[in-house]
C-alpha cells in the first residue's frame, strides 16, 4: 500500500503532528484536552485520521505511532501550565499487543506527567475481545492514577454490563445522539437516561460534538459534566494550546 509506506515515512521523519481540543465543564472552565493525530501530507495536504489510521491499524504500524502519540501529548501536556488532563485515544491493538501498561509506565517516566493527568480513550470494541486479560490490564493502569474513558458511547456492540464490570472513569456520549437531540425526542431521552445510568455507577458523561450553543445548553441541563465540540472550541495546533489556555484560564 503506497499510503501505507509513507506513513511509515511521515512517522520516522517527524512528519506527524498533534492537535488539541479542548472539554469544558458546566461553567465552560477547560477540564481537559484530547490529542487528535494529524498528518498533513506534503504533496495531498491533510489525510484524515478516518483514512490513515485504519492503514496504520492493518499494518502494524499503530503500535510505534500510538507511542509516539502518547508520548509527546504526555511531553506536550507536561509543559503546560495548567493542571488540565490530557486525554490520548487508544488503538485495540495496543491491548492484543499486551506492552501496554509498560508503554503507559514508560512514558510517564519519560515526560514527568503525573499519571493523575492522563486519561485513556478506549471503544467498546477493546472491552468485547479478551476480556479477562484486558481488565487486568485496564486495573492495572487505573492503579497507577490513570483515568479510563469510554469514547464513542452508544454506537458499538456493547453492553450495559460493562459500565460496571471495568473499572471506568467515564463515558463520552457519542456525537450521533447530539446531534439528534434537537429533532429527535428519543435521542434526547437517550442522553437523559446514560447521565441518569452513569451518575448512579459514579461515572461522569461527556457529551461530544457539541456544535451549537443551545445543544450546550440543552446538555447542561440533562446533567452531562463535560462538554467537547466545535461550538466550544475546535481542535487546534499544538502551537496555539497553550496561549489558548492561558486566555481561557
Ligand atoms: O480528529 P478526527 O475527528 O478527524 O478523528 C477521527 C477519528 O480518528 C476519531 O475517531 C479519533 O478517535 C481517531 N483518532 C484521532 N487521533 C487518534 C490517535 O492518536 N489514535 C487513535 N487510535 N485514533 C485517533
Ligand atoms: O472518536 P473521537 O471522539 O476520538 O473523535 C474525536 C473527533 O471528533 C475528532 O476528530 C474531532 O475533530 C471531532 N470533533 C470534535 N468536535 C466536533 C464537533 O463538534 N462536531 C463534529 N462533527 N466533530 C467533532
Ligand atoms: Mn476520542
Ligand atoms: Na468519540
Amino acid at each position: 500500500h503506497a499510503l501505507e509506506t509513507e506513513l511509515r515515512a511521515a512517522l520516522a521523519a517527524d512528519g506527524l503532528a498533534l492537535a488539541f481540543q479542548p472539554l469544558f465543564g458546566p461553567d465552560r472552565e477547560i477540564t481537559s484536552c484530547e490529542a487528535l493525530v494529524r498528518w498533513n501530507h506534503p504533496e495531498r495536504g491533510p489525510i484524515p485520521p478516518s483514512e490513515f489510521i485504519p492503514i496504520a491499524e492493518q499494518s502494524g504500524l499503530i503500535i510505534p505511532l500510538s507511542r509516539w502519540v502518547l508520548h509527546t501529548a504526555c511531553a506536550a501536556a507536561a509543559e503546560w501550565q495548567s493542571s488540565c488532563r490530557i486525554a490520548v485515544n487508544l488503538s485495540p491493538a495496543q491491548f492484543i499487543r499486551g506492552d501496554l501498561l509498560a508503554t503507559v509506565m514508560t512514558v510517564l517516566e519519560e515526560t514527568g506527567l503525573a499519571a493523575e493527568r492522563l486519561e485513556l480513550e478506549i471503544t467498546e470494541g477493546v472491552l468485547m475481545d479478551n476480556t479477562e486479560r484486558t481488565l487486568e490490564t485496564l486495573k492495572q493502569l487505573r492503579g497507577l492514577g490513570v483515568s479510563l474513558v469510554l469514547d464513542d458511547f452508544g454506537t458499538g456492540y456493547s453492553s450495559l454490563s460493562y459500565l460496571h464490570r471495568f473499572p471506568l472513569n467515564k463515558l463520552k456520549v457519542d456525537r450521533s445522539f447530539v446531534q439528534r437531540m434537537g429533532a429527535d425526542p428519543s435521542a434526547r431521552a437517550i442522553i437523559s437516561a446514560v447521565v441518569a445510568m452513569s451518575h448512579s455507577l459514579s461515572l461522569a458523561v461527556t457529551a461530544e460534538g457539541v456544535e451549537t450553543l443551545d445543544q450546550f445548553e440543552l446538555l447542561r441541563a440533562e446533567g452531562c459534566d463535560t462538554f467537547q465540540g466545535y461550538a466550544l472550541s475546535r481542535p487546534l495546533p499544538a502551537s496555539q494550546i497553550a496561549r489558548y489556555m492561558r486566555d481561557h484560564g
